[in-house]
């Protein structure tokens, strides 16, 4: 192992911060972050919260709503420029505690480092722009408007892939809009999670109006979606737990908004640029070890360049470095534990049962002190057919399942056949190819000449079918979801009126 990888080795003592105070947990669960680049380094533990420590948070969370709903948006969003200001200092060593917490290499660490901020700023920037419309009444003497208003107490849950930007996406705006927010982040990635909500209390936010809750989803889940103070939850994760998450908040009747997995498909036309394309597909499938819901895990070839180009992606697999997240020159990291890489040697053994040509790949990595960590090899299987396992479940893992067309209908069918609809890209210098497949496809996202993943903060982020329930996020939508609007019909004739028709 490297002396990068062993340059710190103290254990962070992690608290949940409740009521605008870092306390002890008092759950049964005893939390520890790993380091998935090598499982011996213990990064952080922490107390789990209990149901008790919930309530406490959900209490607080109440009383500081009303002042905080009362603070004009431009001051609200004035902490938010703090947060920015913080985190622009503190970007290097929070990227590594990303690296070391997440298996996320050091490059794509600081990306998503800079993603978050992007979100902080867009949302800050929000708070001069929580406006209403105003409509011309039919009456005369008539002022009709809307505003818009927080909800109350708000929950976000959010998954171990991105420990950063998910979370600033979300609680950016569900503070601006004005409301009181409890943040559950995955219990395998608490230590950045608490370091964002530092930085949320050293820029000034009063008290109670964030509170931080680390624990098993089992001990303090539920309370965080089914007590009645919750007023909207917005979660990112796996499909199984936003399922059951939107249930009980439609049972509930409250604003939901789950984003949830992808199987995200990539077309390379017989017109691409190939060695754009290449960039794009080794990017989308293998960056982040493919663990996102946007990587690239289909890739539909035109028959006439399909030798060619997959011996491009093949090549370019092979000569990834494997290694630990803080490693110099590492083009692909860990998977995030042994769980996650256990799913992606079961998918690589399905797979290859279903008769899929494995190209590349297929094995773990455990060279040396290699074998402390998760490491698999860059995974691609040739000739699959829309049936198989691997062309219609989520890995989340750098595997690659590769289909061979001969028309773009067929592309198309083969692009829309699975039950998610998150994004996909297509590679062609035509653009009544590139725009055919804009029109048919089944996504949320779609990307011309560019990779499946990403996004930006100021436009929409989001799927459909499978892969979402509710509203987007990021851009008008995020913070939309956050508030309500309440209309004023406000009539200064100051006499009866003539007709009551309205
Ligand atoms: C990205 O591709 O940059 O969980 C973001 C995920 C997504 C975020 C992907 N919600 O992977």
């Amino acid at each position: 192992m490297t002396t990068a990888t062993k340059e710190k080795t103290d254990i962070a003592v992690l608290k949940q911060f409740i009521g605008g105070e870092w306390v002890e947990g008092t759950g049964t669960r005893e939390i520890k972050s790993v380091n998935p680049s090598d499982s011996r380094e213990v990064v952080a533990t922490c107390k789990g919260a209990s149901k008790e420590d919930v309530q406490k948070a959900l209490a607080a969370a109440q009383e500081a709503y009303k002042g905080w709903k009362a603070t004009p948006a431009p001051a609200r969003a004035r902490v938010l420029d703090k947060v920015v200001a913080l985190a622009r200092q503190n970007k290097e060593r929070l990227a590594r505690i990303l690296a070391r917490e997440e298996g996320k290499i050091l490059p794509e660490a600081l990306g998503e480092m800079e993603k978050g901020i992007n979100l902080l700023e867009w949302f800050a920037g929000e708070g001069l722009r929580f406006m209403g419309t105003t409509a011309p009444s039919e009456l005369p003497k008539n002022l009709l408007y809307t505003v818009r208003e927080p909800l109350g107490v708000v929950s976000i849950i959010t998954p171990w892939n991105f420990p950063w930007a998910i979370p600033c996406w979300k609680i950016a705006p569900a503070l601006v809009a004005g409301n009181a927010v409890i943040f559950k982040p995955a219990s395998n990635t608490p230590w950045l999670a608490s370091e964002l909500v530092k930085l949320f209390d050293e820029a000034g936010l009063p008290k109670g109006v964030l509170s931080f809750i680390v624990g098993a989803g089992s001990e303090v889940g539920d309370s965080l979606v089914e007590d009645d103070r919750v007023k909207a939850v917005s979660f990112t994760g796996s499909n199984q737990i936003g399922v059951r998450v939107h249930t009980i908040c439609g049972k509930r009747g409250i604003p939901v908004t789950c984003e949830m997995g992808g199987k995200n498909p990539c077309i390379v036309w017989k017109d691409a640029d190939l060695d754009l394309a290449l960039a794009g597909v080794v990017k989308g499938a293998f960056g982040s070890t493919g663990q996102r819901c946007t990587a690239t895990s289909r890739l539909i070839l035109h028959e006439d360049i399909a030798d060619e180009f997959l011996k491009k992606v093949v090549d370019a697999a092979n000569a990834m470095k494997i290694g630990p997240a803080l490693e110099e020159g590492i083009g692909l990291g860990p998977a995030v534990d042994q769980g996650q890489l256990d799913t992606d040697l079961d998918y690589i053994k399905i797979a290859r049962d279903e008769g899929a040509k494995i190209v590349c790949g297929g094995n773990r990595v455990e060279d040396g002190d290699l074998k402390f960590g998760y490491f698999v090899e860059p995974t691609i299987f040739d000739h699959c057919t829309p049936k198989m396992k691997i062309a219609q479940e989520e890995v989340f893992g750098p595997v690659l399942a590769v289909f061979r067309v001969k028309t773009l209908e067929q592309a198309i069918e083969y692009a829309n056949d699975t039950v998610f609809g998150l994004t996909c890209a297509i590679y062609t210098q035509d653009i009544t190819t590139a725009m055919t497949y804009m029109e048919e496809s089944e996504v949320g996202m779609f990307h011309i000449n560019s990779p499946t993943i990403g996004g930006e903060a100021q436009v929409p982020f989001g799927g459909v079918k499978g892969s979402a329930v509710g509203d987007k996020e990021m851009a008008k939508e995020g913070i939309n979801f956050f508030s309500k609007s309440k209309t004023i019909f406000l009539d200064f004739t100051g006499k009866k009126r003539e007709s009551n028709i309205y």
